[in-house]
C-alpha cells in the first residue's frame, strides 16, 4: 500500500521478478498484481500490488474502492511504500494511515518502506528496528535495487513472527481440511497410521491456520497433536 507515485509497482516488480530471488525462489504469476513466491522458512506467500491512495479521497470514492481495498484488510503484513524524497512525505504517510484506519486495516502488522533513497545524497540503505528488535522500516531504492536484499530479509523476519508448525491427526471425516491445507501449500509431510488416519506436518501463518480450520469446521483441540509423533 502507499500514496500514489510512491513506487509500489516498481518495487513489486523488482522484488517478484528479480533474478536474484527468482534464481532460487519459485514465482508464478496469478494476476498482474498478484504473485506467488516461496519464502525460506515461511513457505508460499502471495504478494499483492495495490492502487495508490490519494489526498482528500472523497468519501464516495472510498466506498467505490472498498472492494479493491478489501485485499488490504486480508493481508498478513502490509508494506507501506513511501516516497522519502517527497516534500509532503509526512502528510502522505498520515493520509495513507487515515485511509487504512477507514477501511479497518490499521491493526495489520506493517513494515514501512522508505523508497527512492537514490534521490537522497549519499544515503545508505538500512533497516530500522523497534525496541523489540523487529524490523519496522526499510530504506531502499526500487530503481537501483539498493536495500532490496535487506528488505527481503526484513519481510521474512516479520512474517516468521506468526508462523505456526503443527502436526495434525486427520481421520476419514477430515478430507476437507486436508484438501484446504494442500491447496494452501502448507503440508510439509504426510504419514499414514495403521488405523487409516493420517498425520500431517503443516506450516503456515497462524491466521491462515485458524481460517482453514474454521472453513473446514474442525476444532483445533481435536486434531492437533501436542508433539511430533515418533
Ligand atoms: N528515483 C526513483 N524513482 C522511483 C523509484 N521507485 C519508483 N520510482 C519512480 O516513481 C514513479 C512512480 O512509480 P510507480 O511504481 O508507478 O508508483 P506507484 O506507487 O505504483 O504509483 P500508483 O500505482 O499510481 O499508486 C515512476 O516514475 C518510477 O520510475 C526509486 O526508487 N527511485
Ligand atoms: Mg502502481
Amino acid at each position: 500500500v502507499g500514496y500514489t507515485n510512491a513506487g509500489k509497482s516498481t518495487l513489486f516488480n523488482r522484488i517478484t521478478t528479480s533474478s536474484v530471488y527468482a534464481a532460487d525462489q519459485l514465482f508464478a504469476t496469478l494476476d498482474p498484481t498478484l504473485r506467488r513466491l516461496e519464502l525460506p522458512d515461511i513457505g508460499p506467500v502471495v504478494m499483492a500490488d495495490t492502487v495508490g491512495f490519494i489526498r482528500h479521497l472523497p468519501h464516495k470514492l472510498v466506498e467505490a474502492f472498498r472492494a479493491t481495498l478489501e485485499e488490504t484488510t486480508q493481508a498478513t503484513l502490509l508494506l507501506h511504500v513511501i516516497d522519502c524524497h517527497d516534500s509532503r512525505r509526512d502528510e502522505n504517510i498520515e493520509q495513507v494511515e487515515n485511509v487504512l484506519a477507514e477501511i479497518g486495516a490499521d491493526e495489520i502488522p506493517m513494515l514501512q518502506v522508505f523508497n527512492k533513497i537514490d534521490l537522497l545524497d549519499g544515503f545508505e540503505p538500512r533497516i530500522d528496528r523497534n525496541e523489540e528488535g523487529l524490523p519496522v522500516r526499510a530504506w531502499v531504492s526500487a530503481v537501483t535495487g539498493e536495500g532490496l536484499p535487506l528488505l527481503f530479509d526484513a519481510i521474512v523476519e516479520r512474517l516468521a513472527e506468526d508462523v505456526v508448525h503443527h502436526f495434525v491427526r486427520l481421520g476419514p471425516a477430515d478430507g476437507k481440511l486436508r484438501a484446504l491445507l494442500h491447496e494452501a501449500g502448507s503440508v510439509l509431510s504426510e504419514e499414514h497410521c495403521d488405523n487409516g488416519d493420517q498425520v500431517l506436518e503443516v506450516r503456515l501463518q497462524n491466521r491462515d491456520w485458524l481460517q482453514l480450520l474454521s472453513r473446514a469446521g474442525v476444532r483445533e483441540d481435536v486434531i492437533r497433536l501436542e508433539s511430533r509423533p515418533v
